[in-house]
């Protein structure tokens, strides 16, 4: 990354709230510290849902906007067709969604399906930039499992300061021939999508993108959970099951979610879709892309409030390491028992309980089919590469890399032969990366040096690597070198400092 580059990013993001900052500190020397509070508590926002079943022709533009998420003040994001994040999408598998790209952004940005099983030139991805003023054709055909996805910005060392701001939302796949699974699925009462982000914001209550040293090494992390949009708000929830759709959309916190009760609930969807059978925890570790459906019962009537344990992903070892004495890694205030509030749930009796009881087994789950692998390939996640990590910790970008080279859009990869299953194993010497794959889902083998029972994690996109991991893996898809797919590092600060790479399918 060319130092100096995440500066004009945020000042041509910030510049109009650059411009009100200095006028008010002008007209209001008396105004010391914030300008603002945030309070938690505003009701849930639920995402308006954009359906394009039945060919109903989609349109998403990236835009700057207002929004109000803190008391006081306004605060200047981007989103697609609103002030910040996009709506909720939904496509039918066996139709083709189709959708007209816009950007009123004065610099480039994409519209990548995460999750999706698309060909490259429909993937978003870094050589698919919607240009200001410009307008693009997504064409996608929908083949793949129930599940929920998302979508978000993805140009060339950008895509971390575009998702911070704004441009990212929810995207779910509905199968109307798969079985009914039973679950909940009354959109926003007992289905309800839930997008957890952390920010920063200054004392003028502007959003802040400033990864630089060990906020770029660490990934850049805020002390703010905002949750649709809205800081640590409050759901109203039916007094039975509740399906909770889950998106880490953070650019590099990785959550340990529990309820403050320490009430138990149920994982029923990973990344790819539905679980063979839920799976009873008290605890879920979601990392930076990764997305979960657990079903929590609210029967009892009380009220409760999700809250997640400290990330301490480091490349320095725990306890913050040099990014804590640094003062650059921001953190939500923690309680006794070391856990911050990312939101609550209070119980509406007015609402009817629809669902009270939950299969043994989840019908319609998918069924991997990989077969016998016919090749390994191996992928070392490199945070030492050219120009080190003393030049990271000099705030310049250093060279993330994978297997040595950093991302070079000229430079493909890999070249991946079509419906061939591989053995892919990726290693992380320092930190734990969450490791993400275009095009396709994988089944994970193993990961920190064991085995895994793919039945309790189901098909991914994404996987905490943990030393190292080796995940199964196919392509059905094909890619080009016009528009090769990504593999990269979800830290969005790590992606766009490198630590990513391309590949064809051919
Ligand atoms: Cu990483």
């Amino acid at each position: 990354m060319m130092p100096g580059r995440a500066e004009e990013i945020i000042m041509r993001f910030t510049r109009r709230s650059f411009i009100k900052a200095t006028s008010a500190s002008i007209c209001l020397p008396a105004i010391v510290g914030r300008a603002w509070a945030a309070e938690g508590g505003a009701p849930l926002p639920i995402p308006e849902v954009m359906d394009l079943a039945g060919g109903t022709m989609g349109e998403l533009t990236a835009q700057l906007g207002k929004s109000r998420m803190l008391q006081g003040v306004e605060t200047e994001t981007a989103g697609y067709s609103q002030a910040f994040s996009g709506p909720l999408i939904r496509v039918k598998r066996g139709e083709t969604a189709r959708l007209k790209l816009g950007n009123t952004i004065a610099e480039p940005v994409s519209v990548h399906w995460h999750g999706m099983f698309i060909e490259g030139a429909q993937d978003g991805g870094p050589h698919s930039p919607v240009n200001p003023n410009e307008v693009r054709d997504a064409v996608l055909d929908i083949d793949q499992p129930a599940s929920t996805l998302w979508y978000h910005s993805h140009i060339m060392e950008r895509t971390g300061a575009h998702v911070w701001y704004g441009l990212a939302g929810m995207l779910w796949v509905d199968d109307p021939d798969a079985p009914d699974s039973g679950l909940p699925n009354t959109y926003g009462e007992d289905d309800i999508p839930l997008v957890v982000q952390d920010r920063i914001f200054g004392s003028n209550g502007a959003m802040v993108y400033t990864p630089r040293g060990p906020s770029l090494m660490h990934g850049y992390r805020g002390d703010e959970i905002l949750v649709n949009g809205a800081i640590r708000p409050e759901a109203s929830v039916p007094a039975g099951l509740v399906r909770l759709r889950i998106l880490n959309g953070s650019n590099a916190r990785i959550y340990h979610f529990a309820f403050e009760d320490g009430r138990s609930f149920a994982q029923v969807a990973t990344d790819g879709g539905l679980l063979p059978a839920p799976a009873t925890m008290t605890s879920l570790t979601l990392a930076p892309a990764e997305r979960a459906e657990i079903v929590v019962d609210f029967s009892d009537g009380a009220a409760v409030r999700l809250l997640s344990g400290p990330d301490t992903n480091s490349p320095m070892g725990g306890m913050g390491g040099m990014g804590g004495m640094m003062g650059a890694m921001a953190s939500p205030q923690t309680d006794a028992n070391g856990m911050f509030e990312v939101m609550r749930f209070a119980v509406n009796t007015g609402l009817a309980a629809k669902v009270t009881a939950l299969a043994p087994t989840l019908a319609g789950a998918p069924v991997p089919e990989f077969g016998e692998p016919v090749r390994r390939r191996s992928f070392r996640l490199d945070m030492m590469g050219a120009g080190g990590m003393m030049s990271m910790m000099a705030g310049g970008g250093g060279g993330m890399a994978i297997n040595g080279d950093s991302m070079d859009m000229g430079v493909i990869n890999v070249a991946a032969p079509l419906n061939e299953t591989e053995i892919w194993e990726i290693s992380a010497a320092q930190m734990q990366h969450p490791f993400h794959v275009h095009g396709t889902a994988f089944q994970v083998l193993s990961n920190g040096g064991k085995p895994v029972d793919s039945a309790k994690v189901g098909l991914k996109d994404v996987v905490l690597v943990d030393g190292k991991a080796e995940i199964l893996i196919r392509f059905t898809r094909t890619a080009d070198a016009a528009t090769p797919y990504m593999y990269h590092c979800h830290i969005l600060e790590h992606e766009d400092a490198g630590m990513m790479g391309q590949f064809t399918v051919a």
